[in-house]
């Protein structure tokens, strides 16, 4: 991975993404890979426990047929989403912890005070997957400021044809709700991630899912980057994508972080939620190290 911090900036601060190209490591990549393939080769067959984290396209297609051709009985038992990847395998909580990420959150984070939400797959199945619906991320995450950053680690290649995300850039300066038509005829001031605009999580649930009549008239740009590539994007850029009808699977790990005084406001917590892998605080430092013993060869006094 080249280390570029200003490129990150900037292109974090003027478009609201960026791609970081060989974030992942070779090896980490197919450790990776097969950490997803082991769930998707039988998901049916998972403990109630785990198989409510999973959620399929036969389930969403009943809930939003609109985002897909076929009907459930074609789709099989893809699935469309893994949430809690760390409770399916130690790797994928391990992960918290890989550096060359955490070099890019503490560049757009502008400080090593960071925090882990979760991690989870997003997977558009080769053939049958859904479109993915244009929205923000921040309302479903439901936080008190909007300074948190989705990581996507790309384990495959995104390509036009198997539904690489297609992001709207500079959307994340649009004041919240509703975003519309024209909105981006508004001078949008230069605000980077942490200084927006006053958030009120129950204004803006409606841009969970945007229609494609209600989206700001600003050029869409669909990502494609290699495999190994990170993509990583402030909550509030409206971004989608289409479905997948290739034969290759497209599999993103997301993982979301939030930075300085940024918490939920809802009841739900993840696995691991709160690590704070770089920050400079003693105790913070000796939680890390006390989650990840095995990981440390020195302990906290
Ligand atoms: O994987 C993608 O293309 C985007 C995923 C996404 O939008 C989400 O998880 O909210």
């Amino acid at each position: 991975m080249r280390h570029e911090p200003e490129r990150w900036r900037n292109d974090y601060e003027r478009d609201g993404y960026l791609v970081v190209e060989d974030c992942l490591d070779p090896e980490t990549l197919a450790k990776l890979r097969q950490g997803i393939e082991m769930i998707t080769a039988d998901p049916d067959g998972f403990p109630s426990h785990l198989k409510r984290w999973l959620d399929f396209e036969r389930d969403f297609i009943k809930r939003k047929p609109q985002y897909n051709d076929l009907s459930a009985p074609q789709v099989g038992n893809a699935l469309r989403n893994i949430m809690e990847l760390p409770l399916f395998d130690p790797m994928f909580a391990e992960l918290i912890l890989y550096r060359p990420l955490l070099d890019v959150l503490e560049t757009l984070f502008g400080t090593p005070e960071f925090h882990f939400h979760n991690y989870k797959c997003i997977i558009k199945a080769p053939r049958v997957s859904s479109k993915f619906l244009w929205h923000r991320d921040l309302p479903y995450l439901e936080h008190s400021t909007p300074n948190l950053i989705t990581a996507m680690l790309c384990l495959d290649a995104m390509t036009e044809q198997n539904g690489a995300t297609v992001v709207l850039p500079g959307t994340h300066r649009i004041p919240h709700e509703p975003a519309k038509p024209g909105d981006m005829d508004i001078p949008a001031p230069n605000l980077s991630a942490g200084q927006l605009f006053q958030y009120t999580p129950s204004q803006s649930r409606g841009d969970m899912d945007i229609p494609e009549t209600a989206l700001p008239a600003v050029p869409r740009v669909t990502v494609t980057c290699p495999a190994g590539a990170a993509v990583l994007f402030h909550v509030n850029i409206i971004h989608g994508g289409g479905a997948n009808r290739s034969d290759a699977p497209r599999r993103n790990v997301i993982g979301i972080w939030a930075g300085p005084d940024t918490y939920p406001v809802t009841a739900a917590r993840y696995a691991y939620q709160g690590l704070m892998p770089l920050s400079t605080d003693p105790a913070r430092q000796r939680q890390v190290h006390l989650s990840f013993p095995h990981l440390f060869r020195e302990q906290p006094a």
